[in-house]
């Protein structure tokens, strides 16, 4: 279902849901044969993924790279063009896989690089080529999706301009980019080992907010002298390092800038201000939006905006430079703000006169954060979602404790990524791959109450998935509850795999089947890829199953997936044509090919 929008050129493909059947069968098989199907041309890129010592927040690490950078390289190409990455696996010991976050892969589901459902993981010594199609015009980005391999600063921006002599939607003179991120100081790999540990251990509140993986933490909390350093008892802490380096937006007097903005926290919330400065957003997420102005952005983990900012002819009070700042938001901060520093003309990225500005609202202001996810509405133009659905599931959002150790459950099931990856296991029919009954589509509602802590804390490991007939449309309720602590929920945004979806609303407390739906935005509600499940609230989402494969649907916080905390649909299998072999070759795949 693509955001198609009315001033869009007409060499814009049809959105498949208008497409008649043979057409979109048609280019499920076409795409994979040719290149650019749309007239684009095809961009290679060469990466070598590898360990490598870096000092995001001037503390040293050892974080996964692309090519010895971080963040890994941006990928920039046209609508229309295709993307061919051709990834090496130089890590000694541990299996990567790539996550193209935004990308539909219409045709290509095979190479939407998600664990456990697309394909096998690319193990030491291997080179894996990923090839997919950019389809629509936006800001997006990639990273790993295989255990909490984000949370290693596995990633980098993914930016498709639109189509060649096609004129965006609205006007600017230059272009700034910000991947914003949390960091940890515990490796990624000690974090998995404490979230299915008996005693659990939390990953904990980050240690540095970064921006285009910059930050600065305090080196005198990093405990022990240079002689505890030289012994490698306590990890290098230099302020100086380059790596460290505040991140610095160039600015000249009297232009305007397209900002774009993403997020790929493992944990944290973002509030995104820059000091004295409104932005305009006008796209999120890959879709446009109507301009609206704000002051300060959240930004949910998944999630991608473009918004527009006007350098001032003559600063106020004469000054160069400005702060730019993200704050910690709907959990409670223990982590200094990021940092960057706006600099108009070509001079000294010096400190600004001012302290950088407070976060706008308090951290659990849940009301101020819903007002905002309000205020942003389809651009004029977008295709409306259908009037109906076919099906509607709603899925309660638990924490619960299985075995002793706490996990969290969809419908009373914590996923757990089967060995045979989902796609070749429906494709071949794989009957001993996975669990093949139907997931339950709701819970039992009435008796529960979402804001206390469960009664029955239990619930059970599942490789269950939803099977949804091609092309019908699918309405999904996430409800949230109390978590196991009392008096707390948490805020879960949820990213869909190879399809946007129509946001129909957001409520407080249990969702009612009868009375909500009434209240559904169904003349102009935003098209995404993740949205934010706020604590003790519902949110409703539309989509169209109309693009063959299998599909994650999950919580963005890394640990929280890494928890149980997703599900995994299918549709369409049928029409897909043969699967890559490189896409196979574990599981039940290794001893089963075509
Ligand atoms: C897909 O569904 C829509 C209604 O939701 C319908 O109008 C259209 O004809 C269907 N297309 C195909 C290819 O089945
Ligand atoms: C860094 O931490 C030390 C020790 O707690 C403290 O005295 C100092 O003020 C901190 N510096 C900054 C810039 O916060
Ligand atoms: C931001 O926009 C608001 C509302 O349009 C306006 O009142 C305010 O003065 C603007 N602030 C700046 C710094 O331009
Ligand atoms: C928000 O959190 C603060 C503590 O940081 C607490 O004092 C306050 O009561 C909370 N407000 C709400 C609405 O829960
Ligand atoms: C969830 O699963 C647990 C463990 O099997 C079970 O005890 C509990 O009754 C289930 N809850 C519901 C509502 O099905
Ligand atoms: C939880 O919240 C309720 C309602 O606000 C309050 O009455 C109760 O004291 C709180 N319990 C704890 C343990 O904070
Ligand atoms: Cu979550």
């Amino acid at each position: 279902m693509a955001a198609s929008v009315a001033y869009r050129p007409a060499r814009r493909p049809l959105p498949a849901s208008l497409m008649s059947k043979p057409v979109l069968y048609a280019m499920v098989v076409v795409a994979m044969v040719v290149s650019g199907a749309q007239g684009g041309s095809v961009k290679h890129y060469k990466w070598k993924v590898d360990y490598q010592y870096w000092s995001p927040d001037c503390v040293e690490k050892v974080i996964i790279s692309i090519n010895g950078q971080y963040p890994g390289p941006t990928i920039r190409v046209r609508e229309g063009d295709t993307i061919v990455v051709e990834m090496e696996n130089l890590m000694p010991t541990e299996a990567v896989i790539m996550h193209w976050h935004g990308m539909q892969q219409r045709g290509t589901p095979w190479y939407d690089g998600a664990g456990g459902v697309s394909q096998c993981a690319i193990n030491p010594g291997e080179t894996f080529v990923y090839r997919f199609q950019a389809e629509k015009a936006g800001t997006y980005f990639y990273h790993g999706h295989l255990g909490l391999q984000r949370t290693a600063g596995f990633y980098g921006s993914l930016i498709v301009d639109v189509g060649r002599g096609v004129q965006e939607a609205f006007e600017y003179d230059g272009e700034l980019s910000i991947l914003l991120n949390d960091w940890w100081h515990r490796s990624a790999i000690e974090q998995g080992l404490g979230l299915y540990s008996d005693p659990f251990r939390w990953v904990g509140e980050p240690q540095s907010l970064l921006m285009e993986g910059r930050g600065k933490y305090n080196c005198s909390l990093v405990s022990g002298g240079d002689a505890e350093e030289a012994a490698g008892d306590r990890p290098r802490c230099d302020e100086t390092n380059k790596q460290c380096k505040p991140l610095v937006l160039r600015v000249q007097p009297g232009l305007k800038y397209r900002l774009r903005l993403a997020s790929v926290t493992s944990l944290s919330s973002l509030n995104f201000q820059i000091e004295d400065h409104n932005m305009t957003l006008v796209e999120a997420d890959g879709n446009y939006v109507e301009e609206v102005v704000l002051d300060n952005l959240n930004l949910y983990s998944g999630e991608s905006y473009s918004v527009l900012i006007e350098a001032y002819k003559q600063p106020p009070g004469g000054r160069k430079t400005f702060w730019v700042t993200a704050h910690v938001q709907g959990r409670l901060p223990k982590t200094t703000p990021a940092l960057a520093i706006l600099v108009y003309g070509d001079g000294e990225a010096t400190t600004p006169v001012s302290s950088p500005p407070l976060a706008p609202a308090a951290w659990n202001d849940t009301a101020f954060s819903l007002r905002q996810s309000r205020m942003i509405v389809a651009k004029k133009g977008t295709i409306p979602p259908p009037a109906s659905s076919d099906q509607q599931i709603i899925l309660l959002n638990t924490q619960n404790r299985i075995n002793g150790v706490i996990k969290w459950a969809i419908n009373n099931i914590s996923l757990v990524p089967p060995t045979t990856p989902f796609l070749p296991a429906l494709k071949f029919g794989l009957k001993l791959a996975f669990d093949h009954t139907i997931p339950p589509v709701s819970y039992p509602m009435t008796t529960y109450d979402i804001f206390s802590p469960p009664k029955n804390p239990n619930a059970n490991f599942g490789t269950q998935i939803y099977r949804f007939p091609f092309n019908s449309t699918v309405d999904i309720i996430l409800q949230n509850a109390n978590s196991l602590t009392v008096n707390n929920s948490e805020v879960h945004p949820w990213h869909m795999h190879g399809h946007d979806f129509w946001v129909l609303g957001y409520g407080h407390g249990k969702f009612n089947p009868e009375v909500d739906p009434q209240a559904f935005n169904l003349k102009n509600p935003p098209l995404r890829n993740t949205v934010p499940l706020y604590p003790y609230g519902w949110t409703a989402l539309r989509f169209v199953a109309n693009n063959p494969g299998a599909w994650f649907f999950h919580c963005h916080v890394e640990a929280h997936l890494h928890m149980g905390m997703g599900i995994v649909f299918a549709e369409g299998i049928e029409h897909l044509d043969r699967l890559p072999r490189s896409t196979m070759g574990c599981g039940l795949t290794k001893t089963w090919l075509p």
